[in-house]
């Protein structure tokens, strides 16, 4: 091993919905962590690695940080959600702020004030470049966050087109430190296939259902097993009340068909291979609020 390796962990973390888990898929290179227009689609802090002759980076993809009001706060998924984040900046070697590239949101002040208490270097990513009208828009921009933020570069990207993202990889390198991989090179994550899985289904429940029904749902995987040569299956979606399952559903069966027809296709590309999924709508009134189901669903690893 060459003593020029790098080696470091980065936590991205920003509000909601700016594109987080999309950059860390394409820093890894591979769909591991779930994305959608809605936010909050992140529950979990997940490790995605890139790997490179002289370089492992640890990426650590966080939830969405967001003020919570009062109503919001009364459910136990939400603190736990925030905690998770503030969590992710602890003992790492830099964090990556993102916000757009059309410039600062008051909401972007959450994430901000959680990055400043933690004294970690920071660089500032503007993300949704391709989003602009016109590409030099984003210098001003440049310019005030650099007035803004103490930070060790501002750097402009394209999340979902790769535009600057090799640059921002060699920005990331140069303040890793030299030492060798902490990982096997081989290795882009620090979740199970199972995990992987029952994100896939829920990233569907993100896509397709309407209004606040997301926010009321989990998944947990019942089976997961290879039955002659295919791999079969089986995950509950959890609802919160009675009137969620039909919604679900749909009219005869067709939502529920299109959310397993989503994921089966998305879970045949993790694996590499077709599966047979079964999909099941349970209620389980109140989970989102009860410690015991969140437990359950991992939600609270890292306290
Ligand atoms: N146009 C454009 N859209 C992007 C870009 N990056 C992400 N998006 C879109 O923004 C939405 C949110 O992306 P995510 O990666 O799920 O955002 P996130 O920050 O992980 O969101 P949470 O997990 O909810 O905190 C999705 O619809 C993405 O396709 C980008 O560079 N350009
Ligand atoms: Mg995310």
């Amino acid at each position: 091993m060459s003593t020029e390796h790098r080696f470091g962990f980065v936590t991205l973390l920003g509000r909601p919905n700016i594109g987080k888990s999309t950059l860390l898929n394409r820093l890894v290179g591979k769909k591991i962590s779930i994305t959608s227009h809605r936010p909050q689609t992140t529950r979990h802090r997940l490790l995605g690695i890139r790997n490179d002759k002289d370089r492992q980076i640890v990426f650590v993809d966080t939830p969405g940080m967001h003020a919570v009001d009062k109503k919001a706060q009364r459910k136990r998924i939400n603190q736990v959600i925030n905690k998770t984040a503030i969590n992710s900046l602890e003992g790492v070697d830099l964090v990556v702020f993102m916000i757009g590239a059309d410039g600062w949101r008051e909401k972007d002040d959450v994430p901000y004030r959680a990055i400043k208490e933690a004294k970690i270097p920071v660089i500032v990513v503007l993300n949704k470049l391709d989003k602009l009208n016109s590409k030099n828009d984003v210098l001003p921009i440049i310019e005030h966050i650099n007035e803004r933020v103490d930070s060790l570069a501002v750097v402009p990207i394209s999340a979902l087109k790769g535009d600057n993202v090799e640059y921002l990889l060699d920005v990331i390198t140069e303040q890793l430190p030299l030492e060798r991989p902490g990982f096997d090179k081989d290795q882009i994550t620090d979740r199970s296939m199972q995990f992987l899985v029952t994100e896939l289904v829920r990233e569907q429940l993100f896509r397709l259902l309407g209004e606040e029904l997301p926010y009321a749902t989990a998944v947990e995987l019942q089976r997961m097993e290879r039955l002659e040569d295919r791999m079969h299956i089986g995950a509950d979606i959890w609802v919160d009340r009675d009137n969620h399952k039909g919604i679900v559903i749909g009219k005869q069966g067709e939502k529920l068909k299109k959310i397993g027809s989503g994921a089966r296709k998305q879970i045949n590309q993790l694996l590499g291979e077709k599966v047979h999924l079964e999909l099941f709508v349970k209620v389980r009134k109140g989970w989102s609020d009860s410690q015991r189901d969140l437990s359950l669903l991992g939600y609270d690893e890292g306290f």
